[in-house]
């Protein structure tokens, strides 16, 4: 069993480019590699919410993150994909298709992710907005689990930002 936070750190590469693309849900998909093999093949499928933070910049954002097979699409393939939600008061806060963070591209960066806990299964859904429409809610259940100040959440943001 897995117990929390799960901190882990890779380089951000490429994916179908169907986050943006298809759902306007940017992921920055994370490398098996570097995470680990083992440890990344240890890791439970679900939706999960923690911190994250790309190394050589200074802000800690909240992160709703998929780990799994992407049910809808049917992934042959495993993948740990944290969406990156900014502040409501920053301008890329609703800039994506459906209304979610979209910065610039950040590909080849090496970003910290430290996860809290899971909200729940990663699930099959019948249609594209379905899917979208679950997306946007676990956002809020990241934004709202995340909105205290605790001990946890302090060490959290602070490794977040550490850089190497
Ligand atoms: P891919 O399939 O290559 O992961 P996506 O459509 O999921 O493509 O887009 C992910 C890329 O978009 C990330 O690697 C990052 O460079 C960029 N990006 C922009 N905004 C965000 C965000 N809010 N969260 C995560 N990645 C983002
Ligand atoms: N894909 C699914 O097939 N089922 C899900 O329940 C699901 N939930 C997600 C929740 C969040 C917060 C995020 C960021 C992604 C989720 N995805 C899910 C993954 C989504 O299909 C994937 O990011 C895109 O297909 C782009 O790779
Ligand atoms: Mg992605």
């Amino acid at each position: 069993m897995t117990s929390f936070p799960l901190r882990m750190r890779s380089q951000v590469v490429r994916g179908f480019g169907r986050g943006s693309r298809e759902l306007g849900i940017p992921t920055a998909n994370l490398c098996r590699e570097d995470i680990g093999e083992e440890f990344f093949d240890g890791l439970e499928t679900g939706i999960y919410y923690g911190w994250a933070g790309i190394e050589g910049t200074t802000k800690v954002y909240k992160a709703a993150v998929s780990i799994g097979y992407n049910p809808t699409y049917e992934n042959k393939t495993k993948t740990c994909e944290p969406h990156l939600i900014a502040d409501p008061s920053e301008e890329c806060r609703n800039k994506s298709s459906c209304g979610e963070t979209q910065m610039e591209d950040f590909y080849g960066a090496t970003l910290r992710l430290s996860i809290i806990s899971k909200i729940r299964p990663e699930l099959p859904f019948e249609s594209v907005e379905k899917l979208i429409t679950a997306i946007k809610n676990d956002i809020k259940v990241t934004e709202d689990k995340l909105s205290g100040d605790d001990e946890v959440a302090a060490a959290e943001k602070d490794w977040c930002r550490s850089k190497k």
